[in-house]
């Protein structure tokens, strides 16, 4: 067949244009429903693609965003998964107008996107996901659990194959977005510009005085100025750590350092476990929409 856009699944070879038209499409719905939160999905849509990245296991190979097993049950119901269905949900128009793409690879695009879209750096991807069945769904507890420190922090992350360094950049993620009671329990967001990527984050870790939060929830830390923003235990674990916190350190002062490794430690998160035919250097470097608003 002449295969065309989204008409045959088996035939149809996208190529780059193909790919820029999908993250156009869902840079388009992340600046119209601007509603959402803290004005964008882009937050939820960077920690679906984490989370969906983020249960690989190096040792046996399993995991990873190859598979999009969080559309099914039990994984879609993992209290770490709290909250991801308004990403999911919000990529569906996407998926139904551009089926041949896998969830697999929509949901790391759309990370991608997210991320450029939020002013971050330029994150390579590459497709090459497909999608599985709930027989790969993974076991509860590859995510972490913000209640814990910086040996959890290690051993999570340091399971799918990451050092120090590359924990603390990807760290910087937590500039965007916010906490939801009804979702972790935690509350609030870690910065005063939620939907715009910076390395304020570091730079509060390092610069603002921090305490306990008096309250109900669960134990989060809240700057002693404002009383607006909040820290995790585990993202407190970065300074309290000496091996982290030469990197927070870095990071805090040079934001260059930080969007560069950003951007790779990102790409690497999205790609742990993928079977990829293409070759690294095929990697995509989408174009921002940002640019020409
Ligand atoms: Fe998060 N993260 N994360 N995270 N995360 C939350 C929200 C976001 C951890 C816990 C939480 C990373 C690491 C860790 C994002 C991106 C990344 C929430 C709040 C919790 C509890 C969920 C809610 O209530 O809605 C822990 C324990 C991590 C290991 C230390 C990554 C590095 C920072 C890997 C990462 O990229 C994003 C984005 C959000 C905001 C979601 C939102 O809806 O606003």
């Amino acid at each position: 067949t002449k295969g065309s856009a989204g008409q045959s699944a088996g035939v149809f070879k996208p190529t780059t244009e193909d790919y820029q038209k999908v993250y156009n499409a869902v840079a388009k719905e992340l600046w119209e429903k601007d509603e959402y939160d803290d004005g964008s999905y882009g937050p939820v849509l960077l920690r679906l693609a984490w989370h969906a990245s983020g249960t690989y296991d190096a040792a046996t190979g399993t995991g990873g965003s190859n598979g999009a097993t969080m559309r099914f049950a039990p994984e879609s119901d993992h209290g770490a998964n709290a909250g991801l269905k308004n990403a999911r949900d919000f990529l569906e128009p996407i998926k139904q107008q551009f089926p041949w793409i896998s969830y697999s690879d929509l949901w790391t695009l759309a990370g991608v996107c997210a991320v450029q879209e939020m002013q971050g750096p330029i994150v390579p991807w590459r497709p090459g996901r497909q999608d599985r069945d709930v027989s790969f769904c993974t076991p509860d507890g590859r995510l972490p659990d913000a209640s814990k420190d910086q040996n959890h922090v290690r051993a999570i992350f340091g399971r799918m194959g990451f050092n120090d360094q590359e924990m603390v950049a990807l760290s910087g993620a937590h500039a965007l977005g916010r906490c939801h009671t009804d979702r972790s329990g935690y509350d609030g967001p870690w910065t005063f510009a939620p939907t715009v990527l910076t390395n304020d984050y570091y730079r509060l870790l390092m610069e603002e005085k921090w305490g306990w939060r008096s309250w109900n929830g669960p134990k989060q830390y809240q700057d002693k100025t404002t009383h607006s923003l909040m820290m995790l235990p585990t993202d407190m674990a970065l300074v309290q750590d000496k091996s982290f916190k030469k990197y927070v350190e870095k990071y805090a002062k040079d934001g260059q350092a930080f969007f560069d490794d950003f951007s790779n430690v990102v790409m690497k998160l999205f790609e742990l476990g993928v079977p990829f035919e293409s070759k690294p250097e095929d990697r995509i470097k989408f174009k921002p929409t940002i640019d020409d608003a």
